[in-house]
């Protein structure tokens, strides 16, 4: 923990990347953990341009559900920490794989009335559960808050051009937006150090930012229980989990 903490105070330029383990503590379920919300659905099958084709009702039943979870959930002390860092380090880039929207929301919760949140605004790579997307001409809206998906005529449309909405995520198979994951992958070029938390790295591009840090010379420090693709290519790696560990290795305010 000191070394994580050395290494990160003496970092000049951080970049983060954080996975579903970071909201694990606020409640939200991981992808290729045990259980929760996903029950027998499969992300890979239901997450995909395909599944939303041949089956709206079916995605937008399981994007509904997840968007009310997620919406009681709260952002943990991870979230807080990272908020922290990226307020208080000022080379410091979020990104995030986690569509929960728990980062904005500990930002904003860290920054105050007079403090500015924007800066510990994550790089959300794989976009935004709570933001709806109109799949024919791709205008972007707050997401419908309650989703009637018992009927294709109640499914959320449009109110531009009466196109069907899809939650603002990307799914397998979407190439993600090219700003974001560029401004992502010129963070983790310039970044020494890479902290890596609460993500499996297994889906990309998103898992190559820790490889481009260490590619250009930097190092990387993982939190997680458990051990991933990762974990032999770091210079640290903190088992236990993120709400306890990453208080810990962020310098105090
Ligand atoms: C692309 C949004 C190309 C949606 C997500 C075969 C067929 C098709 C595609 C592919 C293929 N093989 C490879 C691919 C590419 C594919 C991919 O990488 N697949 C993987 C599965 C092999 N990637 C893509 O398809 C990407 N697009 O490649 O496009 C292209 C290019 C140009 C033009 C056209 C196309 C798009 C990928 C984005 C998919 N969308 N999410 C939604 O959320 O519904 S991905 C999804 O997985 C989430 O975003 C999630 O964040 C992400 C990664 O998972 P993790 O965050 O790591 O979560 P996971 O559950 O896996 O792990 C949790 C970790 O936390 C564990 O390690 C656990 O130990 C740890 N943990 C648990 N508790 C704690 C903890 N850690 C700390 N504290 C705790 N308390
Ligand atoms: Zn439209």
């Amino acid at each position: 923990m000191e070394r994580a903490r050395r290494m990160v105070g003496d970092a000049e330029r951080i970049v983060v990347l954080t996975g579903a383990g970071v909201s694990a503590e606020s409640g939200v379920p991981t992808f290729r953990g045990a259980g929760g919300l996903w029950k027998s659905r499969r992300p890979e099958e239901l997450a995909t341009p395909g599944a939303f084709a041949r089956d709206p009702q079916l995605v937008w039943e399981w994007y509904a559900s997840r968007r009310a979870f997620v919406s009681d959930c709260a952002p943990n002390e991870a979230h807080f920490a990272l908020a922290r860092l990226a307020l208080g380090h000022g080379g410091t880039t979020l990104v995030t794989q986690n569509v929960d929207g728990l980062h904005h929301r500990a930002a904003a919760a860290v920054a105050g009335e007079d403090g500015d949140p924007a800066q510990a605004y994550p790089l959300e790579v794989h976009g935004a559960l709570h933001r709806d997307l109109c799949s024919r001409c791709g205008r972007r809206t707050p997401g419908v808050s309650v989703v009637d998906a018992t009927s294709m005529e109640s499914l959320p449309r449009c109110e531009e051009c009466e196109g069907m909405l899809r939650p603002d995520v990307v799914w397998f198979g979407e190439a993600l937006d090219p700003e974001v994951i560029g401004a992502a992958f010129e963070a983790a070029r310039r970044a020494d150090l890479c902290l890596v938390v609460g993500t499996s790295a297994v889906v990309y591009p998103a898992a190559s930012v820790p490889e481009i840090t260490l590619q250009a010379g930097g190092a990387i420090v993982e939190v997680n229980p458990e051990s991933t693709p990762l974990t032999s290519l770091a210079a640290l790696s903190l088992k236990g989990p993120a709400g306890e560990l990453v208080p810990g290795i962020v310098p105090e305010a």
